[in-house]
């Protein structure tokens, strides 16, 4: 089949999945992609709801995102925040103008009682992106990691307040055994011709959407047509603690590290060139390695990588 035919779901986190999925979009038919979202990092702030996963996924397939910063929109001012910091409010977690408008329209939404999975859908409609996001769940998930101190922290304060510099010995994802998958992510993991896991941090990002109980199984259920994008590149994260994490949870600190991690619900990995010579021991694991270029530095080697990941499985 042509991959402008194939219906292909896609496990996501934040930048890394938003890039592949900008490479995506390029090669395959918006309509007949679906991205499955992370809301673990989700959180109330001056009384907002706050999706950082959806929105950098819904900004940099915009192409609005900040390209400094890497969240929130482009061409962003920070009146709103100036004025907070003058009382003296929160202002760690740094909300622009532009950005604060789809956090007002969210919160609105769903104070009307609409569920995150419609908020969504009205926010990539006004963008006219074309793909269909979902939130891995309507109900609340809250990432939480634990530090060497024994202190847990929210997810926003390790990642951002304290710059994800803690040595985290556990994470957990308060309200999970109690969520439900959104409408629709059941369906579009069976209906799929391929499903990509996105190249994410596998355990804050990736594993609470694999944490929501009939996601895995679902998953799992498909391995053969579910390939991973190793977020792991000569043993390095591309950007945030994805290395530390493998270090600090226990984890061999590479891609075949990654590819154990997930080998019960990707039958299929793709690992950067560099990690050419980890093939075998990915093949080890009883995943499937392919090796290419997965460093996303420009959309068309995004494209390229789109299409290579999405052909290792059909
Ligand atoms: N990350 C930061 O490092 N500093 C910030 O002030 C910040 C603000 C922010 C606002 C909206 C948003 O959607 C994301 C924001 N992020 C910020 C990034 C955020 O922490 C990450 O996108 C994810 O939660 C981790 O992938």
């Amino acid at each position: 089949m042509l991959i402008q035919d194939l219906r292909i779901v896609v496990i996501c986190g934040g930048v890394g999945a938003a890039r592949f999925l900008r490479g995506l979009l390029r090669v395959a038919n918006p309509g007949n992609i679906t991205g499955i979202v992370n809301t673990g990092d989700d959180m109330r702030l001056h009384g907002l709801a706050i999706s950082p996963d959806l929105d950098t996924c819904t900004y940099t397939l915009a192409d609005a995102i900040n390209p400094e910063t890497g969240w929130g929109l482009a061409g962003e001012t920070w009146q709103a925040r100036d004025t907070l910091e003058r009382y003296g409010g929160q202002t760690w977690f740094g909300l622009g103008d532009r950005d604060l408008g789809t956090h007002l329209y969210r919160t609105q939404r769903l104070d009307e009682g609409a569920t995150l999975t419609e908020v969504t859908a009205e926010i990539v409609a006004a963008w006219d992106l074309g793909l269909t996001l979902l939130p891995m769940t309507n109900d609340p998930v809250r990432t939480r990691v634990t530090i060497e101190s024994g202190e847990t922290l929210d997810f926003q304060r390790y990642f951002v307040e304290r710059q994800h510099q803690d040595h985290v010995t556990s994470v957990a994802f308060d309200g999970i055994e109690a969520a439900v998958p959104s409408p629709g992510v059941l369906d579009s993991i069976a209906a799929a011709d391929a499903i990509v896991i996105a190249p994410s941090n596998p355990f804050v990002s990736i594993a609470p959407v694999l944490g929501v109980p009939g996601i895995r199984d679902a998953l799992a259920a498909r391995r053969e047509q579910t390939v991973c994008i190793s977020p792991l590149i000569g043993g390095a994260a591309v950007k945030g603690p994805a290395a530390d994490l493998a270090r600090t949870l226990g984890h061999e600190v590479s891609a075949t590290g990654v590819a154990r991690l997930l080998a019960d619900v990707a039958g299929h990995m793709v690992l950067d060139s560099i990690d050419v010579a980890l093939a075998d021991a990915v093949r080890e694991t009883g995943v499937t390695p392919t090796v290419t270029d997965t460093m996303m530095r420009t959309p068309e080697i995004a494209a390229a990588l789109a299409s290579t990941t999405v052909n290792a499985v059909v």
